[in-house]
C-alpha cells in the first residue's frame, strides 16, 4: 500500500467555477484519488478556496458585505458544488484560516533566515478616496499610445500596450473613480527567487516523466529573456495574511499582507493541517503527509492544475519549500491541463460565458457531467464544448452502452429466472475469449490511470462496457433460452457479473451509477478485481439482486436546443 498525496488547484473565492475550471483540475484530482482509493492506497485529497486578494475584496463590496463574511458564504456555495459534484475531498480548506496565517508566516520566516527575502522600495499609486494603495490593473485612464479612454494601469486592452500607471493620461481608481491619486513611496518584500535558479532548474530537468506541458512552462519561465525573476510577495491590502516574520513582527510592514500567490500554496499544507485540527488528531497526522522527517518521504505527492498555475507551482511554490530547507515534501508529479472551450468561444466567468458548476447541477446529475467532462479533458491540446457532442456521448456512452446492458441482463434474469443469479450451465469458448479481452483492457485501463491519461482510461472503460453488450449481442441468451435455458443462464449468470465489475471499474468516474448498481446488486463493499476471471465468479449462483431503475436518460433533441439557448449568452 502506498501513500498519496494530492492537491487540486484551490478555486478563487469569487464566483461560481465554469466547467472549464471544474476540468482544469478538481474533477480530474478527483478521478486518481477515487481510483488511487479503489486500488486499496492511503489518500489524501487536498483543496481549499482561494481567498485573498483584491478581486475577493472588490467581490465583497460589490455584494456589499464584509469580506469576511463574503468569504464565509462563498466557501458555503463552493462546498456543496464541490459535494454537488462528487469531489471526495478529504478536506476542503480555506487559504484564509487561521493555520494557513501561521504557516504563510512561518515560511517567510524560514526564507528571510536564509538569506531569501529582499526588501525593496517602490512607487505605488495611493488613493486617497479609497485610502488605499490600487494594484495596477485598478487605475485607469487614457492611452498615451492610442488615446482608449479605458486603458489599465498595467496594459492597454485596445492596442495592447504595456503600461505603468504614471504612464496614464488623467488616471483615475478604477474602483471609485476618484482622480484624488498620488505617488507614495512603499516598502515590499521580495522573494529571490533568482538565486534559486540553478537547483530549480536542476530538479525540473530530473522530472523527465512529467507531461511536456508542464515541463515546457517551467523551462520557459526558467530560462526564457531574463530568467528567473525575484518576485514581489508583499501587497498593501488589508484582506490577507499580515506579514510577520515567523511569530514575529517585521519592522516596516505592519499595515502588509502577503501576496495571495504567496499564501494560496500554502494552504495545500494549511488544509490538511485543518483536517488534522478538525478531527482533533494533533501535529503527526498532517506532518506525515508534508514533512519528510516526519513519515512524509515515502509519500507521492501529485498536484493537478490549469495551465496557467503552472509556473507558481514549478517555481514559486517549490522555490518557497526549497528555500525554507526543513525537510518540506515537493511535489513529486505535476499533471497540468490545457483549456477546455465553449462552443466556438472560450469559457469566461468575467463575461459569464458558458456553462458554471450551480448551472450544471440544475439541468442534470453530476455522472452525466463528469463523464462528458473527463472524456474529452483537455490533456494534449484545448477541446472544445459542444451541446452536441454532449449530447451524443451522453446517450452512446452511459446510456446506449452501459445502462442498456444493465437493464438488458438485469430485466431478462428477473423475467427467465427470477431475482437471483442463476445456476444451471456452463460457460464456453466465447466466455473464454471475452474474459482474455477483458483482461487485456484492464491492464490497460489500470497502467493509463496510473499515468493519468485520462482520455485512454476513460476510451479504455468504455470499450470495457462495450465488450460486455458485444458479447450479449452475440451470445443472444433470449434466443438461447427456447432451446437450452441452462446455457442462458450461464449467459445470464457471467452478465450479472459483468455489471458488478463494470460497477467497480467505473466508480472514480461515475461514482452514483456506480454506487447504485453495488446496491441493486447487494455488493456495495465490492473491492477492486485481482483478475478479471476472479471478478466474473464473485457473485454466486442463488445471490439475490433487484433490476435497478433506469440508469441513465437519454438526452433528447428538445432538451439539447434547449438548454442551448439557454446557455448561448451570458450570465448576469
Ligand atoms: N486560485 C487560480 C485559479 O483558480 C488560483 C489557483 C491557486 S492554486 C494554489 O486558477
Ligand atoms: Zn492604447
Amino acid at each position: 500500500m502506498a501513500r498519496i498525496l494530492i492537491t487540486s488547484a484551490i478555486p478563487y473565492i469569487n464566483g461560481i467555477k465554469h466547467l472549464g475550471n471544474l476540468v482544469g483540475s478538481q474533477l480530474p484530482a478527483d478521478l486518481y484519488a477515487r481510483y488511487m482509493r479503489g486500488r486499496g492506497h492511503e489518500v489524501m485529497f487536498i483543496c481549499a478556496t482561494d481567498e485573498h486578494g483584491t478581486p475577493a475584496e472588490l467581490a465583497a463590496a460589490k455584494a456589499g458585505k464584509p469580506v469576511a463574511e463574503y468569504c464565509a458564504e462563498m466557501w458555503q456555495v463552493q462546498d456543496e458544488l464541490g459535494k454537488g459534484f462528487r469531489l471526495s475531498f478529504d478536506k476542503f480548506g480555506r487559504s484564509s484560516s487561521p493555520q494557513n496565517r501561521a504557516l504563510t508566516q512561518y515560511f517567510a520566516g524560514r526564507l528571510a533566515e536564509n538569506g531569501l527575502i529582499g526588501e525593496v522600495t517602490e512607487k505605488q499609486v495611493y488613493s486617497h478616496a479609497d485610502a488605499r494603495f490600487l494594484p495596477d490593473r485598478y487605475i485607469e485612464g487614457t492611452c498615451p499610445n492610442c488615446g482608449y479612454d479605458k486603458a489599465r494601469g498595467d496594459q492597454c486592452e485596445n492596442c495592447t500596450k504595456q503600461l505603468d500607471p504614471t504612464d496614464l493620461i488623467e488616471p483615475r481608481s478604477a474602483i471609485s473613480g476618484s482622480t484624488d491619486l498620488e505617488v507614495r513611496e512603499t516598502k515590499h518584500l521580495y522573494l529571490r527567487q533568482s538565486l534559486l535558479k540553478d537547483r530549480l532548474d536542476a530538479w525540473i530537468s530530473s522530472k523527465t516523466d512529467w507531461p511536456i506541458l508542464t515541463t515546457s512552462i517551467a523551462r520557459k519561465w526558467l530560462h526564457d529573456s531574463d530568467g528567473l525573476q525575484d518576485r514581489g510577495i508583499t501587497r498593501d491590502l488589508d484582506w490577507g495574511v499580515p506579514v510577520k516574520r515567523g511569530e514575529e513582527p517585521w519592522p516596516g510592514m505592519e499595515d502588509k499582507v502577503f501576496y495571495v500567490w504567496f499564501d494560496a500554496p500554502i494552504e495545500y499544507i494549511a488544509a490538511t493541517r485543518e483536517w488534522a485540527d478538525a478531527e482533533a488528531l494533533g501535529d503527526e497526522a498532517w506532518q506525515r503527509w508534508w514533512r519528510n522527517d516526519k513519515g512524509a518521504a515515502d509519500v507521492r505527492y501529485v498536484q493537478f492544475m490549469g495551465k496557467d498555475n503552472v509556473p507558481f507551482h514549478t517555481l514559486s511554490f517549490p522555490a518557497t519549500i526549497i528555500g525554507a530547507d526543513d525537510n518540506w515534501h515537493l511535489v513529486d508529479y505535476i499533471k497540468s491541463f490545457n483549456y477546455l472551450n465553449y462552443d466556438g468561444g472560450q469559457f469566461s466567468t468575467s463575461q459569464g460565458r458558458g456553462v458554471f458548476m450551480d448551472q450544471a447541477l440544475e439541468i442534470l446529475s453530476a455522472d452525466y457531467w463528469r463523464w462528458w467532462l473527463l472524456s474529452h479533458a483537455p490533456e494534449n491540446s484545448d477541446s472544445e464544448f459542444t451541446w452536441e457532442n454532449f449530447q451524443a456521448s451522453v446517450n452512446k456512452d452511459l446510456a446506449d452502452v452501459l445502462g442498456n446492458f444493465v437493464s438488458r441482463v438485469t430485466k431478462f434474469c428477473r423475467s427467465k429466472f427470477g431475482e437471483a443469479v442463476p445456476e444451471d450451465g456452463t460457460t464456453g469458448k466465447r466466455e473464454t475469449v471475452l474474459i482474455g479481452e477483458l483482461q487485456r483492457r484492464l491492464d490497460a485501463y489500470q497502467a493509463h490511470m496510473e499515468a493519468i491519461e485520462i482520455r485512454k482510461a476513460a476510451a479504455e472503460l468504455r470499450a470495457i462496457w462495450a465488450a460486455g453488450n458485444e458479447y450479449l449481442q452475440d451470445a443472444a441468451p433470449w434466443a438461447v433460452f427456447k432451446q437450452d435455458p441452462a446455457q442462458a443462464a450461464a449467459i445470464i449468470r457471467l452478465s450479472l457479473n459483468l455489471i458488478r465489475l463494470y460497477a467497480v471499474l467505473s466508480q472514480p468516474f461515475i461514482p452514483d451509477a456506480s454506487a447504485r448498481l453495488l446496491t441493486a446488486l447487494g455488493c456495495e463493499e465490492a473491492g477492486w478485481p485481482d483478475d478479471i476471471a476472479t471478478a466474473v465468479a464473485a457473485l454466486p449462483a442463488g445471490h439475490g439482486f433487484a433490476v435497478p431503475d433506469n440508469l441513465f436518460g437519454k438526452i433528447t433533441d428538445e432538451a439539447r436546443q434547449d438548454w442551448q439557448t439557454r446557455f448561448s449568452g451570458t450570465r448576469t
